[in-house]
């Protein structure tokens, strides 16, 4: 009885806390349609394009919006990205309304299976990046900057100093 009284406030913290952390997850969270506002998952999407509009972190999803009488989305490879070929497909999805979870930092590769959508640019590099706070990457690279560039002159004016010292150092040496 001592044993589960001590155990019930235990529980609970770790309840709250698992929900405190589930919240701050979906707060961080994004999800995005495919070619959304301006296209959705089509043969006109320009998907390079849209891409470059997003920063996809994990936790993020994708959804892939069109009918399914249309397209089918393929989750491949790089080889079969690259290749246009859903032989060695990852995952197949046929909804029209598929939301796919990008759980984890890397790439991920999706196509239309249908013959000649890929080809015809229905293709889809999704890369998924760490969402760790970006002022810890970006702070050494400028802080770095200034002493490089004060390094560099006293280099010069070293070497400089050491052309105008040669010949003297060569004749100190003769002399001793
Ligand atoms: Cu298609």
């Amino acid at each position: 009885m001592v044993m589960t009284r001590a155990l019930v406030p235990v529980a609970v913290m770790a309840a709250l806390l698992a929900v405190a952390a589930v919240m701050m997850e979906a707060a961080a969270a994004a999800t995005y349609t495919v070619g959304a506002p301006d296209g959705l998952w089509d043969m006109q999407t320009d998907y390079a394009q849209w891409v470059k509009t997003k920063t996809f972190h994990p936790g993020d999803k994708i959804t892939f919006t069109y009918s399914p009488e249309l397209h089918d989305v393929v989750e491949v490879t790089e080889a079969g990205y690259a290749a246009c070929s859903s032989a060695n497909n990852i995952s197949a999805f046929r909804t029209g309304n598929d939301v796919v979870a990008l759980a984890a930092v890397g790439t991920r590769y999706f196509l239309c299976g249908l013959t000649g959508h890929c080809d015809n640019g229905m293709k889809i590099r999704v890369d998924v990046v760490s969402s760790a706070p970006g002022p810890a990457a970006a702070g050494p690279a400028s802080a770095a900057a200034p002493p490089l560039a004060r390094r560099w002159v006293p280099a010069s004016a070293g070497i400089a100093a050491a052309t105008l010292l040669l010949p003297r150092a060569v004749v100190a040496r003769r002399l001793w």
